[in-house]
């Protein structure tokens, strides 16, 4: 069976049949008229599909249509809204297996992470339809007589969500799930390499408007960097909520900013694991094998750097490079397979850049590194012996790979500071059994990102936290805490309950 065929049936299992259409709006499915996308399968390099992209035209009439349900959504009751996130979550139990497998065939990520992504999915929504009925404010003191002041949060408007090819689907789940229940119908333009999955997932979320009368609450885009421009531009979307390169978060930002919208960013990381003279190792190896050779280090959470204690670093070391010597390589959806392909070529021709310049700044290559003789984007997992970070400049950048920087250090103090020396704030992990270093590391001046983890690895985030990082990494918070807030504007509101009219700070008037 060719590639393009798997899809079909895995998108058939699903109940789904003709997938060339790239916009669903109020009124359904159109085939796009902007430039086609063409859906390449990055285990085999073959085409597994054509989805035409939305037009600035129609890309107008699914805003338009989201403003239609804006208006008559943010008048349900939020539990009622609910509703809908519980019917989507139905649709993603009862598809998990199939839409798991066809994030693997068309992103690259193994079975078992396809299938992890749906769960994420899944349990954001379970969160969101709680969430539905704790939508909360405050009740505050006010200075004035007989006064009740208070705050409440009101739904946002429309919102744009951008999502990247490496949460193909998870991240569109965690700001849509969300932004349902607080009363925001959504625009979503995948990523252009993506769009089989987009296209699946908003078939789930059709069935589950339909049976809630919903309509227009979750359209789809479908196209490539110019609707995420149209987005970041347009006054009708409060909030842009968006995910991909610093690069472009940069400009979407800009672009919000210009308008006085807001944006929500989530834009990669550099993460690293410090590991202690205290560490225990087999933890940190399995932890850190995860990190930087699961999803092929495709994560924005992905472990890039490593800062062992001298007393552990050759241990460690040998450690990492046996354990990476038993990764099977190869088709994602194959039993026992636990890295599949990068996503595309250029990504290859950046795994290969960033060794060469690594080799030329005086890293060892302990591992990996080569590119491995098959159709598809497949390379080795690679282990770099770096030279100390002051003048390893490599390590400073994001390369979506799997590739990673073994440092040797002294000290926690001085692991701490070199894992914080770069742009990126997203995720960073400390293996010790010390209370002193793992507090120091949680510390206000400890790690400077917005995940630390305490003997676990930098990937593999729960939904129930908030999700998001520092720096370059954009800010933004998304998914469970109290991220919801991102999604409604907050009111204070004043109730004189009173016969007389007392003016706050004393003021005397009339
Ligand atoms: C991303 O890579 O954009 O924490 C998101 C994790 C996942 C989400 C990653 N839950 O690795």
């Amino acid at each position: 069976m060719s590639r393009a065929e798997l899809a079909e049936t895995i998108l058939a299992r699903m109940g789904i049949a003709g997938v060339g259409d790239g916009v669903r709006d109020e009124d359904g499915w159109r085939p796009g008229s902007g430039p086609a996308l063409t859906s390449t399968c990055p285990t085999s390099g073959h085409e597994l599909a054509r989805v035409g992209a939305a037009s600035r035209d129609e890309y107008d009439v699914a805003v338009e249509g989201a403003r239609d349900r804006f208006h008559e959504w943010r008048m349900r009751p939020a539990p009622v809204r609910g509703e809908l996130v519980r019917a989507l979550a139905r649709e993603l139990r009862e598809h998990k297996q199939a839409l798991g497998e066809l994030v693997s065939l068309e992103m690259g990520k193994i079975r078992s992470e396809g299938l992890g992504e749906v769960q994420e999915m899944i349990d954001v929504c379970d969160f969101a339809v709680g969430l539905s009925r704790q939508l909360h404010g405050l009740t505050i003191a006010s200075e004035r007589p007989k006064h009740r002041m208070m705050e409440q949060w009101h739904p946002l408007g429309p919102i744009g969500i951008v999502t990247a090819f490496n949460f193909p689907v998870a991240v569109w789940a965690w700001n849509a799930a969300i932004a349902a229940v607080c009363g925001d119908p959504c625009v979503w333009k995948p990523s252009p390499r993506t769009p089989l999955c987009s296209i699946a997932t908003q078939h789930l979320a059709d069935r589950a408007m339909a049976a809630c009368d919903a309509e227009g609450v979750w359209s789809l885009v479908c196209g490539g960097a110019d609707p995420s421009r149209w987005m970041a531009e347009d006054p009708r979307l409060p909030l842009v909520s968006f995910t991909g390169s610093t690069a472009a978060g940069r400009e979407v930002a800009a672009a919000v900013a210009r308008r006085l919208g807001r944006s929500l960013l989530e834009l990669g990381g550099n993460n690293a694991v410090i590991v202690a003279e205290d560490a225990d190792l087999d933890l940190a190896t399995r932890a850190i094998v995860f990190g930087a050779v699961g999803t092929a280090g495709q994560r924005c959470t992905s472990t890039r750097r490593v800062f062992a204690h001298a007393r552990v670093h050759d241990e460690l070391l040998e450690r990492l490079r046996r354990a990476y010597a038993t990764v099977k390589i190869g088709d994602p959806l194959a039993e026992g397979v636990l890295m599949g392909p990068l996503a595309a070529p250029s990504a290859v021709a950046a795994y290969l850049a960033a060794l060469r310049a690594a080799q030329a700044q005086g890293g060892v290559l302990v591992c990996g590194g080569g590119v491995i003789e098959r159709e598809g984007n497949f390379v080795e997992p690679a282990i770099v012996r770096a030279p100390p970070p002051d003048r390893f400049p490599i390590a400073r950048e994001e390369t979506f790979a799997p590739i990673l920087y073994v440092f040797r250090v002294e000290s926690v103090e001085e692991a701490i500071a070199a894992q914080n020396a770069v742009a990126h704030g997203l995720s960073s992990a400390i293996f010790t059994d010390s209370v002193r270093h793992a507090e120091r590391f949680l510390s206000p001046g400890g790690s400077d990102c917005g995940i630390a983890n305490v003997n676990l690895g930098t990937s593999g985030a729960e939904i129930g936290g908030a999700f998001g990082g520092e720096k370059d990494t954009g800010g933004g918070r998304e998914s469970g805490s109290d991220a919801w807030k991102a999604y409604m504007r907050r009111q204070t509101a004043t109730v004189n309950w009173g016969g007389e009219l007392p003016l706050a700070q004393g003021v005397e008037f009339l």
